[in-house]
């Protein structure tokens, strides 16, 4: 049996620090058009998709810090493209940075939505795997401070039964951490959505050698066929604001093959028509979960956060 989805990735070249959300939403709503030519039904664009990319410095201001967050999801300048997917008959995944009134107070979380062809939000996800520092870093040009600017999420990694298939959301950094792929995949994912913003250029001083795309691919590769689930994967990508943004938007199959892969660093949509059911031959036999894995032996995972080398 076949469950197709023809599924695209909206990778957004660089988007300045005075870009207004309109323009960028202006943006997307033309990649969404793309989209529909192309018969996409699910769109997967970047994290924090209506901002530059602001954890790259150090805001003390906390009006011009909270300009980069949206208190609601949509608000006025979002509504657009909720508005624009839902007349195209279009889901998608989007990352914002969340500005949420929570338990008494105020929170903030990177955050990332599901969205159906009819325009409802039907799934939320918090990052969870915050990368980089809460301060910052002496001798560095460009800073990574999400540990500064959110909380870690507090949702878990839950899938949603949508678009035809099971859909879980991560966010960059969450893309390199097995944990992220397997929570889901315990819960049937057949679809995982990433949006990242992934900087090339901090070599030497930072978490990066000359293979930061290499990594991201293997990541996704490795992600995707240990989890006998799709992956798509689409980048902020580009020179933003000096920092520059590996592309490489991607989707790969539950095989662990590569399907569609931008070739630039601006707006760019990629496109593939994938089989949800293209899985269950793994998910059958080489990662038959319930056959095969052994959690009695895997306590560590959850128990310990570092390691302790007791030997
Ligand atoms: N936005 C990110 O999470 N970026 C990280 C970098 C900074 C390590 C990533 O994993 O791509």
């Amino acid at each position: 049996m076949s469950r197709f989805i023809n599924l695209a990735c909206a990778q957004m070249g660089p988007i300045a620090r005075d870009d207004d959300r309109s323009t960028v939403v202006r943006r997307q709503i033309e990649l969404l058009r793309e989209a529909k030519s192309r018969g996409a039904e699910f769109v997967v664009f970047p994290e924090l998709a209506f901002t530059t990319f602001f954890p790259r410095w150090v805001l003390d201001d906390p009006a011009e810090i909270d300009s980069f967050f949206e208190p609601e999801m949509p608000g006025p300048e979002t509504r657009p493209l909720f508005e624009a997917a839902s007349d195209l008959g279009i889901g998608f995944y989007i990352g914002y940075a969340e500005l949420a009134q929570e338990d008494g107070r105020t929170r903030r979380f990177n955050t990332a939505i599901i969205v159906d062809a009819r325009g409802r939000i039907v799934g939320k996800y918090r990052k969870v795997h915050l990368p980089g520092h809460a301060g910052p870093v002496e001798g560095r040009t460009s800073q990574h401070l999400e540990k500064r600017y959110f909380e870690p999420g507090n949702l878990g990694f839950p899938v949603w039964r949508t678009m035809g298939g099971v859909v879980g959301m991560c966010i960059c950094n969450d893309r390199r951490w097995p944990e992220t792929y397997r929570v889901m995949a315990l819960q049937g994912a057949e679809l995982v959505c990433v949006g990242y913003n992934t900087p090339d250029d901090h070599t030497g001083v930072f978490d990066f050698d000359q293979l930061t795309g290499f990594h991201h691919q293997l990541s996704l590769q490795a992600g995707a066929y240990q989890n006998a689930t799709w992956i798509a994967a689409a980048a902020k990508a580009g020179c933003e604001e000096g920092s520059n943004m590996i592309g490489l938007s991607m989707i790969v199959a539950p095989s662990g093959q590569i399907v569609a892969m931008a070739s630039t660093t601006g707006d760019e949509l990629i496109s593939a028509k994938c089989d949800f059911d293209m899985g269950t031959l793994y998910k059958r036999t080489i990662f038959d979960f319930a056959r095969h894995r052994e959690p009695s032996q895997y306590g560590l995972i959850v128990e310990r956060k570092g390691p302790v080398v007791e030997v």
